[in-house]
């Protein structure tokens, strides 16, 4: 009997994720998929995003987890429209996923959609899912190594936000370290400290975000 082999596994994700793109381009939005470790600090990256960007723009937010709605009823007390995706337990979502998440919208007219993607390291980073940036938080308890051990997430990626830069100081961590694994495995990196307790370098990343969001609506 003749095996099969079938390449590319994920092909019909990239599709998925291809048709989204031209929807997100033909509405003029903006997509950011935010990964990183479980509790590096996604959502309260995102939550200051809201607070520095609302005024100016129409902000989306697609959250994802295992189980719960704790961190859409966040995005909610802040009068955004959110929904919340659970995985029951898989370890990253597919563009599908966002998809059906974006048919929960009522008559959607975003400048910026921010997903949060499940909290983990490695998964993620093997799946597109419709947006225009692709960024990883890595926070200063998870230590120095990370970049080093779990390299594909960080050469998928765009944008590395290095969050609790406040807490900097308690942990023997080394940035320098860091800079130079972020420099071997991606160069075109940006790389952005930022404190959510403190506030921190978070005009410079909301800057950067916005000014993505005007490129691609005059692109
Ligand atoms: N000191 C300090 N704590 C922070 C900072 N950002 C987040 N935290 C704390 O870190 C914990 C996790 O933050 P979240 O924003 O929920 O992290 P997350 O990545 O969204 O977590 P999951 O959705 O569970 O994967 C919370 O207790 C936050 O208050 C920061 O900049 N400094
Ligand atoms: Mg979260």
């Amino acid at each position: 009997m003749e095996i099969k082999v079938l390449r590319n596994i994920f092909e019909s994700n990239i599709k998925q994720s291809d048709e989204l793109k031209k929807i997100f381009k033909n509405k003029g939005t903006y997509v950011v998929n935010i990964m990183g470790s479980p509790g590096a600090g996604k959502t309260s990256v995102i939550v200051e995003l809201i607070k520095k960007l609302k005024d100016e723009l129409k902000i989306g937010v697609i959250e994802a987890d295992c189980e719960g709605k704790i961190d859409a009823e966040k995005i909610n007390s802040l009068g955004i429209p959110v929904v919340q995706l659970n995985s029951g337990g898989a370890c990253h979502i597919e563009a599908a996923s966002v998809d059906k998440a974006m048919n929960n919208f009522e008559n959607w007219a975003f400048d910026l959609i921010l997903i949060e993607n499940i909290g983990n390291l490695v998964c993620p980073s093997d799946f597109e899912i419709g947006e225009d940036l692709r960024m990883v938080v890595l926070s200063i308890p998870e230590g120095d190594d990370k970049v080093a051990k779990y390299p594909k997430m960080f050469y998928t990626c765009d944008v590395m936000v290095i969050s609790k830069f406040d807490v900097k100081d308690y942990f023997n961590y080394n940035m320098q370290r860091v800079l130079t694994d972020v420099q071997r495995v991606n160069p075109k990196m940006e790389v952005f400290p930022v404190s959510c307790t403190t506030g921190y370098g978070i005009d410079k990343l909301s800057k950067f975000i916005k000014d993505k969001i005007f490129e691609k609506k005059l692109s």
